[in-house]
């Protein structure tokens, strides 16, 4: 196994504002910093994990981050795991900066604060591996899933899925140091796969989305509908629950899930909400495009163990060739 103690000293580039980011563009976790990371319009490098070498898994990335997750932020040194946290680092320390927008307002009153508050733990509460997973295990709710998540794509996930335990038993081999990360992850698992294969479950899980849904759609519908100002899910701002909202809206849309939750008119103001983010140029440089699935698919191919690297490698045979036929179009 590669041991690669620093990546910040292993990189040839400079790193702008001694912010690097460890990410990857299709992780629901990453692309909530990388949202907020454009929206404040701060400079960073990014190291993009190889989820085919499974690099979570090795000891550099897990002496980084011992629960083997991304996205982790190195700021000058220090090193923040959590998406959540990430976000209170950015707010907090260049909350003095005027020319960076502030994504928890301060300035608009407490009430707003509150709501963004409310929305965010609302929308954080979503589990989006267990709604994704779930999907997969579940194909009647699912009507037409866009790249990455291509027929391919979802069979060698979901097959993963079902050896997950078994491959984090041999990572726990592999890496004793971190035996009882390992193990969490293991008990973590057996209980997520049981939600994922369940049916009464996993529909308890889009009812949960249903609700929160059903609360932005109310809230979106209770704005003054004559205004000029630009209006998001909290106020005129664009705050960082209209970044949880995005990113939740963006995956229920690749998963083919879009119909469930806004077709036929169900949620109005929720599709509008999600046809008018897209023209936001942080949606643009966050969310992957076909240059991205085109950098990830030609990534090293080496042991394709788990279900992201499934995903990852089944690209390269399936989606890139789609790629090819949509680009030449
Ligand atoms: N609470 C963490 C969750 C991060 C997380 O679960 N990330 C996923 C990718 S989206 C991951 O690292 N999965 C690898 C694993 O759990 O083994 C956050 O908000 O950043």
């Amino acid at each position: 196994m590669k041991m690669q103690n620093n990546v910040r000293d292993e990189c040839k580039v400079n790193i702008e504002n001694g912010l690097l980011l460890y990410h990857h563009p299709y992780s629901y976790y990453s692309q909530k910093v990388l949202m907020a990371l454009h929206e404040k319009e701060i400079p960073f490098e990014e190291y993009i994990i190889n989820l085919v070498k499974n690099e979570q898994y090795e000891q550099w990335f897990l002496d980084l981050n011992p629960r083997g997750e991304f996205p982790v932020l190195d700021a000058s040194g220090l090193i923040i795991p959590s998406s959540s946290k990430i976000l209170t680092y950015l707010e907090d320390h260049y909350q003095h900066d005027e020319s960076i927008n502030q994504l928890i307002p301060t300035d608009h009153g407490n009430k707003i604060h509150q709501k963004v508050t409310y929305f965010r733990y609302q929308l954080d509460q979503i589990q989006s591996g267990i709604i994704t997973l779930g999907s997969f295990f579940h194909e009647e709710y699912v009507g037409r899933p866009k790249i990455p998540f291509i027929k391919p794509v979802r069979t060698a996930m979901k097959n993963a899925e079902n050896n997950r335990v078994e491959f984090l038993t041999e990572q726990m081999e592999y890496n004793p140091r971190y035996r009882h990360v390992f193990q969490q992850k293991i008990n973590n698992s057996k209980r997520r796969h049981e939600i994922i294969t369940s049916k009464n479950e996993f529909l308890q899980q889009l009812d949960l989305v249903d609700s929160v849904l059903d609360k932005v759609e109310d809230e979106l519908a209770s704005h003054p509908k004559t205004t000029d100002e630009e209006s998001w899910l909290c106020c005129e701002a664009f705050t960082a629950a209209d970044i949880s909202l995005t990113v939740l809206l963006e995956r229920l849309n690749v998963l083919g899930l879009e119909n469930h939750f806004w077709g036929d008119g169900k949620r109005p103001h929720v599709e509008e909400f999600y046809k008018k983010v897209q023209s936001r140029s942080s949606y643009k440089k966050t969310m992957p495009n076909v240059k991205i699935h085109l950098r990830l698919i030609t990534q090293g191919h080496k042991r394709c163990t788990i279900a992201a690297s499934v995903l990852t490698s089944s690209l390269f045979v399936v989606g890139g060739f789609l790629l090819v036929r949509k680009l030449l179009r």
